[in-house]
């Protein structure tokens, strides 16, 4: 663990203890949302239909990024039962034209562009089935944790459709083109080691340990300075998009504005007075 996670200087706080929020996020019948201090936890609640992502469970999604309460620094997703998501519901799709398809998946792409460009980090963990649409989740999210029981694959392939929830975008910039082009053409199913080998994840631990490690890692993440973790979700995969000039452009003027920030100067002053905690190993 390292040392540089202490807020100007201070121990980070104990984790508070879940508590189930009320207003607007309360009334979601397929999120279960609680809060610990400063992370807004979402589980995905439709286990008996292994969390499959119906239009309402994704509207439900969307609506929790767009209205994020006052004070959340972080949010942490899982999936409630033996599987985080069985992706897309393959139920509805059956009587879709091609014109309600198209929009189905724009719903899909605006939902998963909220969590991936939101106000705040999300850690994801991931166990059980992560695949088609339950991947395309995950990878909108930007720190993955996955439980050995975790698995990936992406059995759009065998269906007979397409990745639609911006997975042929998102995917390859976490494992590259050929090894998503393995999974969709063969079936391939990786494992939660071959998950972390292949840079889907970046954290593998043992069965019943992902909340715990994902609720550190949100927690963690909810110390730094709010404008250095917002310029680390949206500037980093823009930079990563755009020509190098361009990008490290983009870079100046966003180090620009997060080190003018109050929180960045306080943070930078108190290191100076030996105040702040120093980068050691873990
Ligand atoms: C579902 C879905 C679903 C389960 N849509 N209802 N995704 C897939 O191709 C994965 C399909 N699902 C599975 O392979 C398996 O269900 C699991 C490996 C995830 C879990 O197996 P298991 O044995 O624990 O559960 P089950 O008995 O298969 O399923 C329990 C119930 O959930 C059952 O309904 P029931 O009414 O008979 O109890 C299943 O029908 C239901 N269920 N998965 C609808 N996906 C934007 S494009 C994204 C494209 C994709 O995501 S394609 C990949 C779709």
């Amino acid at each position: 663990m390292s040392a540089v996670h202490a807020s100007e200087g201070k121990a980070t706080a104990p984790v508070q203890a879940e508590h189930l929020v009320t207003g607007l996020l309360a009334t979601l019948d397929l999120l279960q949302v609680t809060r610990s201090g400063p992370v807004l936890h979402l589980r995905l609640n439709r286990p008996a239909k292994r969390n499959a992502l119906s239009d309402p469970f994704i509207q439900q999604l969307h609506t929790v990024f767009v209205n994020m309460p006052e004070g959340v620094r972080a949010v942490m997703i899982s999936g409630e039962g033996q599987h985080f998501c069985a992706g897309l519901d393959l139920s509805e799709v059956v009587a879709r034209d091609i014109d309600s398809a198209v929009q189905h998946s724009r719903m899909w792409h605006a939902a998963f562009d909220a969590i991936q460009f939101g106000p705040v980090p999300v850690v994801a963990v991931l166990h059980g089935a992560v695949v088609g649409g339950g991947l395309e989740l995950a990878s909108a999210c930007h720190i993955r944790v996955a439980e050995e029981s975790a698995y990936f694959g992406l059995p759009e392939g065998q269906r007979g459709i397409l990745v639609g929830g911006g997975g042929s975008a998102r995917i390859p910039r976490l494992m590259g083109v050929a090894r998503m082009t393995d999974l969709m053409l063969t079936g391939r199913v990786y494992d939660a080691q071959e998950g972390l080998n292949a840079g889907l994840v970046q954290y593998v631990v043992g069965a019943g340990m992902g909340l715990a490690k994902g609720m550190e890692l949100a927690q963690r993440i909810a110390t730094n300075a709010q404008m250095s973790n917002y310029a680390v979700v949206q500037a980093l995969p823009q930079i990563a998009d755009q020509a190098q000039g361009l990008g490290l452009f983009t870079e100046s003027l966003m180090a620009a504005i997060a080190e003018s920030t109050p929180q960045a100067q306080e943070r930078l002053k108190a290191f100076l007075e030996g105040r702040a905690g120093k980068v050691v190993k873990s």
